[in-house]
């Protein structure tokens, strides 16, 4: 099948879809820009700040470089508010606790120009465009100096599946003749943190000959070493220069009028956790890059691309900018998925500093159900970085008094807690632990991979059942959790949340399934039959949690942020989850009820709130609020809906679009041990291809509107 189909269909369309152009994008904090413009190889990933951009502009985030120390970058509750734990009553109460932060390590990209001795502060224009289908990134600036006009012509590659590679060609052209001097730099001047903190020590810069400079540090606390290493190639030689601020090779050229200088450079990333001594990794990876040319990692990055798309590009027949935005979310998937276990998806990749990479149910929920479907080996991935956190989780479950594995709120990479424990939700928001016990049991259902239940899966099931037998309360109604708090965090402290009850019992059963000669296996499901779970009422509405109902109504509130608490009002609707994570435990009429119900209730505040009600909405045949919901959620970074991509992308938000639309949308689900596709695609759609996988067979599917609640049986590929 040919997967770029639109393509022919459409002519001339084409570039635009696969492309993001700043020119394009609409008004927005001028800090969510470069965060549009990450590129990345799940390892590290570098922000796409403008070629002439001042220093301190960009950055690169790497998934295992933590530094420690600076208290006051977390978020600080007031003591009045229901966020904040009671022990906690002042700010410096919890500021006597650090959690790791990321360590900010130098703008491989950055640059300082001259012409004709003078000094460029800011290009006239600066246009960015991501092109997608090859995993480049192209800048184009304007400079106007009394002296002359410049273009600066830049295109840049992380190359994937490499070693952190970094590579860039410049093409520099004056319309009159002049000295140039240019400065290739790795810029260490940005420090971590909203509150800019210097989380490193001992930076050094080195000088390693005329065209190879080094930088490196330690990190604050936790001893985390990283080092980069750039080298570049001009038409002249270059001059190194290297201290704490950075490392960079100045060219002097003098450029005849029309005609482009060229460089290349070359910059490569190490840290401690994956070599020994980062420095001497970083120099010999840079070395072997320059000598292969910036041409082959050029190639390489549209080779690795082209086939990515070649096998995972979902097609869509319908608006361009649906399918760009399609697209831009598989790539910033693609630029964030760890090649290895020891990472795993943070709530904002590594595009900004934001929630510091630490993962959440974000990931478990809304981002591996997509790799699970159409990806699994990286969903499997996902699993194993769960099952490394094992010994982090019991460890927090018996922190907290209880048995079992308590996967932490925010989880670090090493599995330990990334949220202060002053923010009540580190004790309440304890759903988290039969989300990832979902995962799993989700890619179970989509893999049959059995021996990922034995060797890990059955494991984390187990110690995430025995933490919900010392969590439940058993009372007088059978067994409850009490003091918890779902997904809608604007009630924080709550008994019974119905979310977090329902998937609470999947998790027991599933142990019980996956560990026949568990001890604790009768418990197990004794509390799976005995926990309070809400049935519908007269009006067929499942109460979120005890109490709700009761609660004044939030219609007629005007929604203003802190105005909620004690309301029916909410930042996204448990229960409306449920039809994402438990298909077939309502009704499709119980559903329509619940979504007429609980959606003009609901804020989304919370980038996580519209995909889930798009694709609820698509389920029980709203095919146009779906499709407005799909679009906003689709905006979250592209329009800068939350107004907060300048802490990074939303990677729970991207990671539901392609779920938005093969599951949402083009209806793919299990009948049995089936997958089939029943379509409700929205009227600007006619068609949506895309390719998926089930129980080891890949299998492609075309759904058509024109066929909308229909049943397609995708075909399963030729192996
Ligand atoms: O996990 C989410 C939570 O549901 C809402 N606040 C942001 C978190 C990270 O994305």
């Amino acid at each position: 099948m040919d997967m770029t189909t639109n393509e022919k269909n459409t002519p001339g369309r084409s570039d635009e879809a696969w492309s993001v152009c700043e020119e394009n994008l609409p008004k927005m904090d001028e800090r969510a820009v470069p965060v549009l413009f990450t590129l990345g190889n799940g390892l590290i990933e570098v922000n796409g700040s403008g070629p002439l951009d001042p220093p301190g502009s960009g950055w690169t985030l790497h998934g295992r470089v933590y530094g420690e120390g600076a208290p006051q970058i977390y978020y600080f509750p007031p003591p009045e508010s229901s966020a904040r734990s009671p022990e906690f009553k002042t700010d410096r109460d919890c500021m006597r606790h650090v959690t790791p932060s990321l360590v900010v390590l130098p703008n491989g990209f950055a640059m300082q120009l001259r012409f004709a001795g003078r000094r460029v502060q800011r290009p006239l224009s600066t246009r960015r465009r991501l092109d997608m289908r090859r995993g480049l990134l192209e800048s184009h600036c304007e400079v106007v100096l009394p002296e002359g006009e410049l273009e600066v012509h830049s295109v840049r590659a992380v190359v994937p599946d490499d070693q952190n590679i970094l590579v860039e060609r410049l093409e520099i052209t004056s319309d009159r003749a002049g000295l140039l001097e240019i400065t290739l730099l790795a810029d260490a001047t940005r420090l971590s943190g909203y509150d800019k903190y210097e989380l490193r020590r001992h930076c050094e810069g080195q000088v390693l000959g005329a065209d190879t400079v080094t930088w490196s540090c330690e990190a604050e606390g936790t001893g985390d070493r990283a080092a980069v290493a750039l080298t570049a190639r001009g038409p002249a030689a270059a001059e190194a220069r290297a201290d704490a601020n950075g490392a960079g090779l100045t060219f002097r050229v003098t450029l005849e009028a029309g005609k482009p200088a060229l460089f290349e450079r070359f910059v490569s990333v190490a840290a401690s956790w994956m070599h020994a001594d980062p420095g001497q990794a970083a120099r010999a990876a840079v070395a072997s890059a320059a000598a292969k040319g910036a041409g082959a990692h050029f190639s390489t990055t549209e080779r690795v691309w082209g086939s990515f798309w070649q096998e995972h590009d979902i097609v869509i027949e319908g608006p361009l900018d649906d399918q760009q935005a399609v697209r831009f979310a598989l790539f910033q998937l693609r630029c964030a998925t760890p090649p290895t276990p020891a990472l795993s998806f943070g709530a904002k990749f590594l595009s900004g500093e934001g929630y510091r990479d630490c993962v959440f149910w974000d990931t478990d929920i809304f981002i591996i159900p997509y790799f699970t479907r159409c990806q699994p080996e990286i969903a499997r991935r996902h699993g194993v970085f769960r099952q490394h956190g094992l010994a982090a989780a019991k460890e927090r479950a018996r922190q907290q008094g209880f048995a079992g594995a308590r996967y932490p709120w925010e989880a670090l990479p090493d599995g330990r807690e990334g949220l202060g424990p002053w923010v009540i939700l580190s004790l309440t928001q304890v759903h988290v632990v039969c989300d990832v016990a979902w995962c799993i049991m989700d890619y179970y259902r989509w893999t049959k991979d059995d021996s990922f239940m034995h060797a890990e899966g059955a494991d984390i099931l187990a110690e995430t059942a025995r933490f919900w037998v010392s969590r439940v309360e058993k009372t007088g109604r059978g067994y409850e959790l009490l003091n918890v708090c779902g997904p809608d965090e604007c009630h924080e402290v709550v008994n019974n949340s119905i979310y977090t009850n329902l998937l609470a019992r999947e998790n027991l059963r599933a142990a019980a399934q996956w560990n026949p000669d568990a001890p604790e296996r009768a418990a197990w499901l004794d509390i799976a039959g005995k926990l309070v779970v809400a049935t519908p009422n007269a009006a067929g509405l499942l109460e979120q949690f005890d109490g709700f109902f009761s609660l004044p109504d939030s219609l007629h509130l005007e929604r203003v942020p802190g105005h909620y608490h004690g309301y029916q009002m909410l930042k996204q609707a448990d229960v409306l989850m449920l039809p994402l994570v438990l298909p077939g435990y309502l009704t499709s009429e119980q559903v329509a009820v619940n979504y007429r119900y609980y959606e003009p209730r609901t804020w989304h505040w919370s980038s996580l709130s519209e995909a889930a009600h798009s694709q609820v909405a698509a389920q029980v045949g709203l095919a146009e609020d779906a499709y407005r919901m799909f679009r906003n959620n689709m905006l979250t970074d592209l329009a800068d809906r939350q107004k907060s991509a300048h802490c990074g992308l939303h990677a729970g938000a991207l990671g539901m679009v392609p779920r938005n639309v093969i599951e949402g949308f083009a209806g793919l689900q299990l009948e049995g041990d089936k997958p089939v596709a029943i379509p409700q695609l929205p009227a600007a759609w006619k068609s949506v291809t895309f390719r998926f996988s089930f129980a080891g067979k890949r299998y492609q599917c075309r759904v058509e509107a024109a066929r909308n609640g229909q049943t397609v049986e995708p075909e399963p590929e030729e192996s």
